[in-house]
């Protein structure tokens, strides 16, 4: 629910990005105007708000100094952010633009970092999140954009835990080793990771976000569900991450081609060019990013080799003003002006270019018309996102003619596969790629066209944000996560009468589960796991508890069912599960054998190459790091680093889990001086469920003591009792101090229910 200090609005649906979808004018006269802002996003999200009742959009209005109150257009509620002079500098220009925009785009340019830059982002974020909290509906969805607003998603969740929030990243996410430089790195995952669902453009983008977040947090990963641990004794919380591919609206652009004074804009612009043969174009922002020089130079060369004729092919390279006051930018925009100049210096015929620069803003109805007068568009993206120029181009050609000229690196790529795909850094590549597709006879043109076109016209902005809320919705229960918390931290035992109380009215419930984990509840922890002593009196207690009316026991362990089996020698009442859940022990006759093996996932061959797989990779690691050693389980390679000299544990789990960043279907778990490499995904938490359903239990109990004991708490329901077993962290109840204890509490319970029976 929401906290006293913002008492929620009323919108249900509310978007937060840095701009807003209007710009700010200030007039003659004093009074502001509002008109509509350029950019990839804003014509992305616009056609979609329109269709949404009660939307809001929480944004920074495009001038310093204090927001405008908040006003209505095209029937959404805008809600202006403040942002003044040292915010723009610092939060936009700075941090944004100078350290994560490099950054997060392969370090075209070297990114910068300064200390005052990041205090200033946290701030904005915040400024942006305090708003979106204040505007949501209760139980609402907050989608937030973009890579200026990372740490938004958290700052909302603080307030608003009953708010689904959904974060988009429109740019690309680097692989961990870049992503690794930025300083407060986790800062920044911790702050995506408050969003119940974090959407990306390209695949590639969101296993580098997963990998991110295994390798520099550490967190259990299940595919691309991500497992965030609660603060204090919060529950686990599961963070979906998926790709969505943005869109343009595909029927509006292709629907402006019919407009007859478009059509002739665009014969008008060949006759003003003097007729050629070709025209090439390319349209960008002026970013370092879209590769704009590497095609001025391929374009240069051709004309120096005589490839290409200036009096049959002319070039329009429109470039928009872009973030100016950032120095790579001033330094761009004039490195391509003196490469224009020399070009046309070189080779314009008299009265006419051979490259026409534009460097300012079209509207949507000029851009279609150059659309429609391109016989082949340039997108040379060092690195993209996505690239929308590609995907207008396309929506303007239902005529079928046209070449598209698509670098590998652009987010499109993925999708628009019968463009010519070219890999913009080799420029011979690139000249060679810009002549064919000069030379292509129109009925190739034809046929790479309509692949293209319905790629786009089936998958428009419209789809995509669907899409994205679709997944959203379905993803995270919200307003569940208040009934579910239970917060135990530090160490110190519960109050004994709370115990006694508690283990009592277990006790009195019809049907029972108690279930247990093995190492370090039933057995202290060793160095020398072969050489384990449980603890007698705490098996005979469970095996005692098993012959009783109404109670099923079982223990839980991330051993290997064999040795759980020869460790405790249990009777065939008592259940074992081993390897987290994965595997299953005989079962009593009276349990529901068909319940519980649903549940179990099997290996495949397929599974089994990849444990091979794993396994020899782990042993490599240890043969490195002396000390550590690979235990191998039917479902998993666990590394144990308890017996490392010197840092070896850490450099040995650092390896590992940079391992882990090549393995996305692997469940890697870090536990205390282990990883385990899980090919079959469970959980303990999983294989609770399962027996607790085929036990028919009323409630059940369990006693864990390791982070792998975690997804069990968080499953605890109204009448379940968890107790924790040593220090730390907890969503369990009640915590016992060691493993005396646990024998204790177990001798306890059967006395209690014994009474009874
Ligand atoms: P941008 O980097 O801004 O967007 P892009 O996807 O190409 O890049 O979108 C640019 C938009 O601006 C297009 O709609 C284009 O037509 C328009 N535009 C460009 N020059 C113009 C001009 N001179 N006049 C008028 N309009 C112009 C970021 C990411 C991208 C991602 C988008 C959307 O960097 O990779 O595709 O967000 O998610």
């Amino acid at each position: 629910m929401p906290s006293a200090s913002s008492s929620p609005g009323g919108h249900q649906l509310v978007v937060v990005a840095n701009r807003l979808p209007v710009d700010s004018r200030t007039l003659p006269d004093g009074a502001t105007e509002w008109v509509t802002s350029p950019g990839g996003l804003v014509t992305a999200m616009e056609s979609v708000m329109r269709t949404v009742d009660s939307g809001a959009w929480v944004g920074w209005g495009g001038s310093p100094g204090d927001a405008p109150d908040p006003f209505e257009a095209d029937g959404m509620s805008l809600y202006p952010v403040q942002l003044d002079q040292q915010d723009i500098e610092r939060y936009y220009e700075g941090f944004s633009n100078g350290t994560l925009w490099p950054l997060y785009h392969d370090v075209i340019v070297g990114p910068e970092f300064h200390r005052g830059w990041w205090d200033t982002y946290q701030s904005a974020n915040r400024r942006f999140a305090k708003t979106a909290a204040q505007v949501a509906a209760v139980g609402g969805t907050i989608w937030v954009h973009d890579y200026q607003l990372q740490l938004v998603p958290q700052m909302i969740r603080e307030t608003r835990s009953d708010v689904r929030i959904g974060f988009f990243n429109h740019i690309p996410f680097p692989a961990v080793e870049l992503f690794s430089q930025l300083p407060k790195r986790n800062s920044v995952l911790r702050g995506l990771l408050g969003a119940d669902l974090i959407g990306f453009q390209r695949e590639s983008d969101s296993l580098n976000f997963v990998a991110a977040v295994r390798r520099l947090l550490g967190y259990q990963v299940e595919g691309k569900t991500i497992f965030v641990p609660g603060l204090g004794a919060a529950p686990v919380r599961e963070v979906q991450v998926q790709t969505f591919p943005i869109s343009i609206d595909s029927t509006a652009v292709s629907a402006l081609t019919e407009d007859p004074e478009i059509r002739e804009r665009a014969a008008q612009l060949r006759r003003d060019l003097g007729d050629p043969e070709k025209v090439v174009l390319g349209v960008d922002r002026l970013d370092y990013t879209k590769g704009i020089r590497h095609r001025l130079k391929a374009f240069g060369e051709l004309l120096d080799d005589g490839l290409i004729d200036p009096h049959g092919t002319v070039m329009i390279q429109v470039a928009t003003p872009s973030r100016e006051r950032v120095e790579a930018y001033r330094q761009l925009r004039d490195e391509v002006e003196l490469i224009v100049g020399r070009i046309n210096g070189e080779h314009a015929p008299i009265g006419r270019p051979a490259v026409s620069y534009q460097h300012h803003s079209f509207d949507r109805r000029d851009m279609t018309a150059l659309f429609m007068a391109a016989d082949v568009v340039l997108v040379t993206a060092l690195r993209d996102g996505m690239n929308l120029v590609a995907k207008e181009y396309v929506a303007s050609r239902p005529d079928l003619h046209g070449v598209l000229v698509l670098s590998e690196f652009a987010g499109a790529a993925d999708e628009l596969r019968a463009a010519v795909l070219v890999n913009p850094h080799d420029i011979d590549e690139l000249k060679a790629a810009i002549l064919r597709s000069l030379a292509m006879p129109p009925e190739e043109q034809e046929e790479a066209m309509r692949s293209l076109r319905h790629q786009v016209m089936e998958h428009d902005v419209q789809h995509w944000a669907h899409q994205f809320l679709e997944s959203l919705t379905a993803s995270g229960a919200p307003e569940d996560e208040a009934t579910r918390v239970v917060r135990l931290s530090g160490d110190a035992p519960s109050d004994p009468a709370q115990l006694e109380e508690t283990l009592r009215e277990f006790t009195a419930v019809p049907r029972l589960l108690i279930a247990s984990d093995f190492d370090g509840v039933l057995a202290p922890i060793v160095s020398d796991r072969d050489a384990v002593q449980p603890d007698q009196q705490a098996l005979a207690a469970l095996r005692e508890l098993s012959e009783l009316p109404g109670v099923a026991v079982a223990l839980i362990s991330g051993r290997a069912l064999a040795d759980l089996d020869s460790l405790t020698a249990m009777p065939s009442s008592v259940v074992l599960v081993g390897s987290h859940g994965a595997e299953v022990g005989a079962l009593p006759p009276w349990m529901q054998a068909e319940v519980l093996d649903k549940s179990v996932l099997s290996m495949t061959p397929q599974k089994e190459q990849l444990l091979a797989g794993i396994t020899s990779t782990l042993r490599r690691i240890a043969r490195a790091h002396p000390g550590t050693e690979v235990e191998t389980k039917p479902t998993a390679a666990v590394l144990h680093t308890r017996n490392a000299k010197g840092r070896g544990a850490i450099n040995a789990t650092e390896s590992a889990l940079e391992y882990a960043t090549t393995l996305p279907d692997v469940t890697v778990t870090p536990g205390k001086e282990v990883v385990e490499f899980a090919v079959v995904h469970t959980s303990k938490g999983v294989a609770i469920d399962a027996l607790s359903r085929a036990s028919a239990a009323d409630a059940w109990l369990y006693l864990g003591d390791d982070v792998t004991d975690e997804s069990v708490f968080a499953r605890l329901g109204g009448d379940d009792v968890g107790v924790k077993v040593g220090g730390g962290d907890t969503a369990a109840h009640l915590r016992i101090p060691d493993t005396e204890a646990a024998r204790d509490l177990l001798r306890r319970l059967l006395e209690l229910r014994g009474e009874q029976s």
